[in-house]
């Protein structure tokens, strides 16, 4: 097979509807994360106008342009959007877009995930743009604390559209990570060990495994507060055993991690570009990826910096304000690392180096305000001032946004396959770096004079005016700086002026393929053998084109790839992913409409999305299996391997490992939660306790046992070549108890609306209802799929992964009997 009919094959395998119909049912990475890329561009461009639209309202004293009930949407809509909505998606839409081609495969792990992702992510910001539009918007500030966001205080739908929208949205940030997680370990080119990993792919791990624990407190948290609002379940009220800093304590806890999230992708781009530019190596690789890893453990312990005002024993205070400072030292490596780099290179001042200029000057100078809000008698005197703003500013647009233009212009030619002809980014470059610091260093200015932040007006009297007014014309002069960054942008994707392969001479494998890439990435996988396989063979993307890597021999109407061994990179098995697909965007609008149900109430419309969630995610699954054995595959250069659906640690296993250390973080914050509320709360122990119930202990326990040990059987039996029935059955009896039992302690718990304990109890006892009722399905699932001749030996996937599921529904099942029956022991 030549070269051209290769191309032919693999296209007319891997290419999407043509047209905008094709949007609808593209499953392929590189559609999904321009997709991605151009939402999140678009949400950017709607906070950048919200952002103008407050400094219009503080350029002058006494403005009227917004008044209170307006700004507070301003500012809640304009902090909300830039982190939910721009920041973390471009992350996502850059990493969906690039990890595959820099790993040098074909797709990432679960297509059709990455599809279900962005339309989660697209309605679930669709709703939050319509409650602006309609002025409904939520205006109790981007971390929405309670008692002010309560139902007491904020009666209307505003709050509920953030706390449905945003867990909505951050549905697509899990399902993200856990792919990437996935993809970075499990599919890269054979031969690419940990250690030869492009450095990005080390950042986005990081950043994946950060979303995977950072996330699930934040949506623990918004959870909590929703049903409070809906239903008077008493978490954050004082008067009924709550509290209301337990809510700043989940949301930090996800908050200050948060940022790392967003910095950390840029920090990898950084790292990426740099070299290149220089035209060397990386200075200190593994000091990098220590660093990185260091910084993630750090940012988990910090986030009562954020809370130094409201009350917390000094030892505390002293220990949080040390930690904050420490974060110095691994950001310290990676800044030492990339003038090292500049140092022993011969760096060249292209476009994108002027914007990793423009970050490192803010960045730093970002860092030191961070210093001295970490030192907290200088935090109580700042605290809600402007000064604060702007440091979170010189951090989030130093940090990420400087680095992103970088990214824009480094990685477009790639996606276009064209160069730059009209050379507008070095003025607009000008206008932003300006424009920026004028707007933020006046902003600390005032702030150290007095302002405070998320208030509208002020007075001629307080001396604001001058450098309130400098600060909006430098935040118009950077928004004309970002139009013409857009403007060339669209010229760019509209000239034809052809770029050659590998415009920057970079030695990642991105570029080792012709651009703009197609639907397949590669035509054949490569070998890698060092860091930079470019550099080490120019003339790799011929080969690959020739058909000399892996996988060369496309077969018909199957789009494969393989998996490598986590930490030497040897090949280890053989993947099919499935076609483009509507399931994607259908499950999407069935899971938002279980959201809609709620955001609306129209309750009785909630457990019919529920079930419509379920019967499509069956269908979802259900299409993964295969009726004959696939044996193994000849992947070419001499190498057979096994098919991914034979084996025990199958990619659906591993995923399904990684969602459920999200979901342990969950759970760990609801632990947490009670935990607080017990030992901080006022009004413990509440008037009624629960009494141990022997039948629920009894039950409970046998059920996950139950479970466990006949999924167990199931699978032995089935490698054995025997039928899995008996063991399916004991799995069957075990879950339908333990369902029995939480349901059981549910009904038990006094009072939920009446105090935080029953409240709290009631929440416990539904997590563990909802996984016993998931175990519940899934057996049936199994069973449903042994019926149909779907298992075999040579088919074993299904049966590890909900072994799983298993174990983790027995191990959450004691820490939830401890929580309901401890309390009344003790008593
Ligand atoms: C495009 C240029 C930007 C301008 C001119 C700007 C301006 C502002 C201003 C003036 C405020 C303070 C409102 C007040 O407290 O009264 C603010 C708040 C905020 N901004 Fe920006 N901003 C910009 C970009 C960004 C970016 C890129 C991010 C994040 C990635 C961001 C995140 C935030 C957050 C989280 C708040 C706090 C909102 C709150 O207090 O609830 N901003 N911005
Ligand atoms: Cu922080």
């Amino acid at each position: 097979m030549n070269a051209l009919k290769r191309h032919r094959r693999l296209d007319a395998i891997w290419s999407s509807q043509p047209g905008w119909k094709g949007w609808f049912s593209t499953v392929n990475h590189s559609d999904v994360g321009r997709m991605f890329l151009a939402t999140a561009f678009f949400h950017f461009l709607v906070g950048g106008v919200l952002a103008m639209l407050i400094r219009a309202q503080l350029a002058t004293p006494h403005s009227a342009f917004a008044g209170p009930e307006i700004y507070n949407q301003l500012f809640t809509m304009h902090g909300t959007i830039m982190m939910f909505l721009f920041a973390i998606p471009t992350f996502e839409g850059l990493a969906i877009y690039l990890l595959p081609k820099m790993l040098g495969t074909r797709d990432l792990a679960y297509p059709r995930l990455t599809a279900y992702g962005f339309w989660c992510y697209f309605f679930g910001g669709a709703m939050l743009l319509l409650s602006l539009v309609l002025g409904i918007a939520p205006d109790g500030g981007w971390f929405m604390y309670p008692p002010l966001t309560g139902p007491i205080y904020s009666p209307g739908i505003n709050t509920d559209f953030w706390l449905i929208g945003i867990t909505f949205v951050e549905i697509s940030a899990i399902c993200a990570a856990v792919e990437f997680t996935v993809s970075i370990l499990k599919y890269r080119a054979p031969g690419m060990s940990l250690a030869k990993m492009p450095i990005f792919a080390w950042y986005a791990l990081v950043t994946s495994l950060m979303i995977l624990t950072g996330f699930p407190p934040l949506i623990l948290g918004s959870i909590l507060l929703e049903v409070e609002r809906a239903f008077g379940l008493p978490f954050f009220q004082a008067e009924h055993g709550g509290d209301s800093l337990l809510w700043q304590h989940l949301f930090w806890l996800f908050g200050h991690p948060e940022v790392y999230i967003i910095f950390l992708p840029a920090a990898g781009v950084v790292s990426t570009i740099i070299p290149v530019m220089a035209r060397t190596t990386l200075l200190g690789y593994g000091w990098v990826v220590a660093a990185v890893v260091a910084l993630a453990f750090l940012s988990f312990g910090l986030w009562v910096h954020h809370m130094f005002a409201t009350g917390i024993p000094h030892m505390g205070l002293a220990f949080f304000s040390a930690a904050s400072t420490l974060v110095a030292v691994p950001t310290g490596i990676q800044i030492f690392a990339w003038i090292g780099t500049l140092w022993k290179g011969r760096p060249q001042l292209h476009l994108p180096m002027l914007h990793i200029l423009g970050f490192f000057v803010t960045f730093v100078i970002g860092g030191l305000t961070g210093v001295m809000v970490a030192v907290v008698p200088f935090d109580w005197q700042v605290h809600d001032t402007a000064f604060v703003t702007a440091h979170l500013h010189y951090v989030l647009f130093g940090g990420f946004v400087f680095p992103m233009l970088a990214a824009i212009y480094y990685w477009l030619p790639l996606a276009t396959g064209r160069k730059r002809f009209f050379r507008l980014g070095e003025v607009a470059f000008a206008l932003v770096f300006f424009g920026f610091h004028l707007t933020f260093l006046a902003m600390h200015w005032v702030g150290l004079m007095g302002q405070r932040r998320r208030i509208p007006t002020y007075a001629p009297e307080d001396g604001w005016t001058t450098i309130n007014l400098i600060s909006s014309i430098g935040g118009f002069i950077m928004a004309i700086g970002l139009a013409i960054v857009l403007l060339e942008v669209v010229l760019h994707m509209t000239t034809r002026h052809r770029v050659a392969r590998n415009p920057w001479r970079s030695g990642s494998l991105e570029w080792a393929m012709t651009l703009p890439p197609p639907a397949y990435n590669f035509a054949s996988l490569p070998h890698v053998e060092g860091r930079d396989p470019l550099w080490a063979d120019e003339a790799l993307a011929v080969r690959l084109a020739r058909g000399e890597g892996y996988l060369g021999d496309p077969p018909d109407g199957q789009r494969e790839t393989l998996t490598v061994d986590i930490a030497t990179g040897d090949p280890d098995y053989h993947v099919v992913y499935p076609a483009n697909t509507r399931l994607p965007i259908v499950f999407s609008a069935v899971t938002g409409l279980f959201f809609l149900s709620l955001l609306l109430k129209v309750y009785w419309l909630t457990p019919l999305a529920v079930a419509g969630v379920a019967a499509v995610g069956w269908g979802w699954v259900w299409t993964l299996g295969r009726r004959e054995d696939p044996g193994t595959q000849d992947v070419g250069r001499g190498v057979r391997l096994p098919s991914s659906d034979s084996v025990a640690r199958s990619p659906g296993w591993w995923g399904s490992l990684f969602l459920l250390v999200a979901n342990a973080t969950f759970f760990g914050s609801l632990l947490f939660g009670y935990a607080f509320l017990w030992t901080v709360a006022p009004d413990w122990p509440p008037p009624a306790l629960i009494a141990p119930s022997l039948f629920v202990v009894a039950v409970a326990l046998a059920g996950a046992a139950f479970g466990v040990a006949g999924i167990a059987l199931a699978d032995r039996a089935n490698r054995r070549g025997g039928a899995p029935v008996s063991g399916l059955g004991i799995a069957l009896l075990g879950t339908l108890g333990s369902a029995a039992a939480f349901a059981w302690l549910m009904i038990g718990t006094p009072d939920p609306a009446g105090h935080a304990y029953g409240a709290t109890l009631f929440v416990l006892g539904a997590y563990g209802l909802f996984h016993a009722a998931l175990a519940v399905l899934m057996t049936c699932f199994l069973i449903a799929r042994l019926r149909s001749g779907f298992m075999a030996p040579g088919r074993a996937a299904g049966l590890p992964i909900v072994g799983l599921w298993m174990a983790y529904l027995a191990l959450v099942t004691v820490p939830i009997l401890l929580a309901a029956y401890l309390p009344w022991v003790l008593a």
